[in-house]
């Protein structure tokens, strides 16, 4: 498809807004612009609020006089997208032969297993998840899922936890899984028992451990948190860095 404005309206920033068929975890736009390249000034993405995100942005258009292929270094969104509205400066042309028209086309790298999770995670839910079966302390695993661009498994409600007990029983793995929580003050009795998620803090607004558990003391800190093969994959606390709780991990994204 072309797109080009009618030669009255040259004077102004226009806007095309291009609609996908189906929503996917945006990693590359190419713009092919066909003449007078380089009038593309804001690429935004419409996240799932309906609300546009810009994802590229300068503040002039410098124009090219010839065609090109244009991948801009688009923001890494956490949403998937199948609208995009491209900007495109009609002044920077100043008045020279207008730009005669802009063909867009998006070829996106598409890295994902199920509808809207890129690879190595799947769609679970309305969240994508990855299961490791490494044997790793709860800090290593914090550490490799940080690696793969996600962080330890946060579920902040009940339904999740159970839903995923429920997955790890029927995979019949005999693993033990970590995942994101983490107590942050041992000298507390049952700790403070926080959902890490890329630097915040969310508090456990529900009890999510198994009997007699969370067992760390003072003394005897386990504030790492793990779906426990040994307890039917009850939620317990064990030590972070030692190798007695080795384990896998479920990574979010
Ligand atoms: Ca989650
Ligand atoms: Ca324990």
């Amino acid at each position: 498809n072309t797109w080009t404005q009618s030669s009255n309206q040259l004077d102004r920033v226009h806007f095309i807004e291009v609609k996908f068929p189906r929503k996917i975890f945006l990693t590359k736009v190419n713009i092919y612009e066909t003449y007078h390249a380089g009038a593309v000034v804001k690429i935004s993405a419409k996240d799932e609020d309906n609300q546009w995100v810009v994802i590229y942005n300068v503040t002039h258009a410098h124009v090219i006089r010839k065609a090109r292929k244009f991948s801009p270094p688009i923001k890494r969104i956490m949403f998937p997208v199948d609208e995009l509205r491209i900007e495109v400066d009609c002044l920077a042309s100043k008045g020279y032969v207008e730009i005669d028209a802009i063909e867009i086309s998006l070829s996106i790298a598409l890295l994902f297993l199920s509808d809207m999770c890129p690879l190595p995670f799947f769609k679970y839910r309305s969240s994508c998840y990855f299961i490791k079966k490494d044997a790793v302390s709860g800090d290593e695993a914090f550490a490799r899922c940080l690696q793969i661009g996600g962080y330890l498994a946060n579920f902040e409600t009940l339904e999740e936890t159970m839903l995923m007990k429920d997955k790890l029983k029927k995979m019949k793995t005999g693993i033990s899984y970590y995942v994101g929580g983490r107590n942050i003050n041992s000298k507390k009795p049952g700790g403070d028992w926080r959902w890490i998620k890329h630097g915040t803090m969310t508090k456990m607004t529900y009890f999510v451990f198994s009997k007699g558990e969370p067992s760390g003391t003072e003394q005897s800190p386990e504030n790492c948190m793990i779906f426990l093969a040994g307890d039917r994959y009850k939620i317990h606390d064990v030590l972070c860095d030692n190798g007695y709780n080795l384990g896998g991990y479920i990574c979010e994204i």
